[in-house]
């Protein structure tokens, strides 16, 4: 696909919007979303099937932003494309009450698929999403559950424990919908991640039996950053790692790779020279020009077909078969079927049950009219009954 001017002066002004909002706040994270604001170019006009007008569409794909910190890019993105974020939003960034706090909150603000902020937690999250996706599409079809999890993780996500055991689960378990990306920036919150980090990323997560992509020096080259996100999508038996290498504060005369860009207003003077690299209005903050929302906003319906499609693939499976339609519904809406408290043990007061033991006699009884429960036991199966 031929890049168009378009697209580069959106990117741009996604990277405008997010140093503004970060110097409006007076502190933030405006480095990676720099570097990073092709990268989420690409995925929210090239590659994720979803739809903005129905964030809670249970078959989009998913997008973490696990270095939560670079939480403006998200925010950018989901503004232009329509998520229902508005520019005063972006304004009131780091607000106390606003839509925009400093890292991504999950239920808080339409789009935010999780929590991050806690490096590791989106990484984890994310296994946990692929692995609910993966079973739902085994027991209900693919005709109702095929997506796809689409995550940005950084140093820091990797130098976390967390993310190395969620690694290896879904390692295990050959969970092919997971397309990651790590920031490879080479920076960390203090200084180059020579300092403390030697590890070889690569090694480690194909000893996980995952898929590891090097894509190389491409933060600014959108066909490459897709090619790239493409083979990573036709592997399906393998999580994928995408291996990207990228210059935090991108173009920034003064902090481009540098940790200062990682977590601090760049300062007006600095924001003024990056805007003018860019070509952006530099007496404009938050400058949105419509071409380029238009632009944004009709790739934030780029799912809608898709949304009605499956619409009528899941009243074809109540055609078809009701009963799963209900338990599909069921783990949807994270609920029971209808009556299943019926199934639950009753006690009678004072009767002693170790807790261990009333839980699995729970579990037990309800597994079959609760069918979005999924158990596992991180302690001996036989002691804790799960
Ligand atoms: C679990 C956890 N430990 C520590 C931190 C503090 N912290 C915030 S960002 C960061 C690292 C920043 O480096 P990197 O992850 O490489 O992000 P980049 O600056 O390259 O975007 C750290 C240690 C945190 N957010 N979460
Ligand atoms: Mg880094």
């Amino acid at each position: 696909m031929a890049v168009t001017d378009l697209e580069q002066r959106s990117i741009d002004v996604v990277r405008g919007l997010s140093i503004d909002a970060v110097q409006q706040a007076n502190s933030g994270h405006p480095g990676t979303p720099l570097a990073l604001a092709p990268l989420a170019h690409v995925l929210f006009t090239r590659v994720m099937r979803y739809d903005a007008s129905a964030p809670d569409w249970p078959d989009r794909d998913r997008f973490v932003l696990s270095a939560g910190h670079a939480s403006m890019l998200l925010y950018s993105m989901l503004y232009v494309t329509g998520f229902g974020l508005e520019l005063d939003d972006l304004r009131a960034f780091r607000q106390w009450g606003s839509r925009t706090p400093g890292h991504p909150e999950y239920g808080h603000t339409a789009g935010v698929e999780v929590t991050t902020g806690p490096l590791g937690q989106g990484f984890a999250n994310g296994v946990g999403i692929a692995l609910a996706e993966a079973n739902l599409r085994a027991r209900f079809g693919p005709e109702v559950t095929d997506h796809r999890v689409f995550a940005i993780c950084s140093d820091g996500d990797l130098q976390e424990g967390l993310s190395h055991e969620a690694a290896s689960l879904a390692g295990h378990l050959g969970l092919g919908r997971l397309v990651y990306v790590y920031d490879d920036n080479h920076i960390s919150i203090d200084g180059p991640t020579e300092l403390s980090y030697s590890d070889d990323v690569t090694k480690r997560f194909e000893g996980y039996g995952w898929h590891v992509l090097r894509i190389g020096e491409v933060a600014n080259d959108l066909d490459a950053l897709e090619a790239g996100l493409r083979t990573a999508i036709a592997e399906d038996d393998r999580p994928s790692l995408v291996v990207l290498r990228s210059h935090i504060g991108w173009p920034s005369p003064q902090y481009t790779d540098t940790a200062f860009a990682h977590g601090n207003p760049l300062g007006e003077d600095e924001v003024t020279a990056i805007k003018e690299i860019l070509g952006l209005p530099v007496d404009q903050p938050f400058f949105a020009p419509d071409d380029v929302l238009a632009f944004y906003r009709e790739a934030g319906t780029r799912g809608s077909g898709a949304r009605g499609e499956w619409e009528q693939r899941r009243i074809a499976l109540r055609g078809r078969e009701a009963h799963l339609a209900d338990e599909y519904d069921a783990c949807l809406a994270s609920r029971g079927l209808p009556g299943w408290e019926a199934k639950l043990p009753i006690w009678a007061a004072g009767e002693k049950v170790e807790t261990r033991k009333a839980c699995s006699a729970v579990l037990d009884a309800i597994l079959d009219v609760v069918p979005g429960i999924l158990a596992g036991g991180a302690d001996l199966t036989g002691n804790t009954g799960t």
